[in-house]
């Protein structure tokens, strides 16, 4: 299955439309399989924002910046998997001190409009979520909250730590569920929280079937593509596709609505819309 084919069927669905106008559209959704997603990780050091990244995604890790140690700079790694990108940024900043605050507002600032995503992980036995929350409440602004996706993590950690390897024992699902709790009731965050455990492969399907819900419509495709083989679950596939059918939507709205385009060939936007849609949600296969 190539690219090109998927390109060819969706521009077979616009052949009543002026050449110039379906090339415009073309354009744009060729960019949207192109599309290059970055997504943002916090939590307190050693929260496990390394192995999760590494749980979650497929491909070779580059660092793109190297900053000395000591520089609270966000760190970049660039994932490579197959001709695919994506971009993670590790953010600095929780659990630091209060007095550098003004300098982490202005770092967040400039970088959450850049980014689709944070997961914000918070170790299932670290209790100290007053400084989680200060910097929640301090430096995330109101406006980029619905970016942030809350993670427990190393969940296997939490009471009452038994010498199961294997699983969690009822005991410990059940402090998992009072600590969700406690999260959603001290941030009330935008997307639920999610808890997992890398060491025990436990809740990591599901987190990341509600990561891609938590993304933008043109980011939730491209990162399907970057997750581990097994994380592509059914669900995951559907929801990418409807929403990359969705963003192809938005494509052709947008044009519609552009004042360079003569009335007859907006009619006929409209009359050919859903098909597109349509047949941008057959050929997803062909580009993720
Ligand atoms: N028991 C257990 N240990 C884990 C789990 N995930 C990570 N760890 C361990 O916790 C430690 C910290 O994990 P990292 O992934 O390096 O954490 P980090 O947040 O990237 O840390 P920094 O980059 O230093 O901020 C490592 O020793 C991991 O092996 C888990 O699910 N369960
Ligand atoms: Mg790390």
């Amino acid at each position: 299955m190539s690219k090109q084919e998927g390109i060819n069927a969706i521009s077979k669905a616009m052949t009543a439309l002026p050449a110039q106008l379906s090339d415009t559209i073309l354009k744009h959704i060729h960019s949207l399989t192109d599309y290059e997603p970055v997504i943002g990780i916090m939590g307190k050091t050693g929260a496990g924002k390394s192995s999760l990244c590494n749980a979650l995604f497929a491909g070779e890790v580059s660092p793109v910046s190297d900053v000395a140690a000591g520089t609270r700079e966000p760190l970049r790694f660039r994932l490579q998997a197959g001709e695919r990108f994506m971009t993670i940024v590790d953010l600095p900043g929780v659990g630091e001190s209060e007095s550098r605050d003004a300098e982490y507002a202005a770092m967040y600032r400039q970088q959450l409009p850049h980014l689709d995503l944070v997961l914000w992980l918070v170790k299932a036995d670290d209790r100290a979520l007053a400084v989680d929350e200060h910097f929640y409440c301090q430096i995330i602004g109101e406006d980029h909250r619905h970016k942030v996706m809350f993670v427990i993590s190393q969940s296997d950690k939490i009471e009452p730590v038994s010498g199961n390897t294997k699983s969690l024992s009822i005991p410990q699902l059940r402090s998992i569920r009072r600590k969700t709790e406690i999260l959603s009731t001290l941030f009330t965050p935008v997307h639920p929280v999610c808890a997992v455990s890398v060491r025990m492969q436990y809740g990591i399907t599901l987190m990341a079937e509600r990561m891609i819900r938590c993304l933008p419509r043109e980011a939730s495709s491209p990162v399907s593509a970057r997750l581990q083989q097994p994380l592509r679950t059914t669900r995951v596939k559907e929801t990418a596709r409807t929403d990359f059918s969705e963003a192809v939507g938005d494509v052709l709205d947008s044009i519609a609505a552009m004042p360079f385009v003569p009335q007859i060939a907006r009619t006929v936007l409209r009359y050919v819309r859903n098909a597109v849609v349509s047949v941008a949600h057959v050929v997803w296969d062909f580009f993720f």
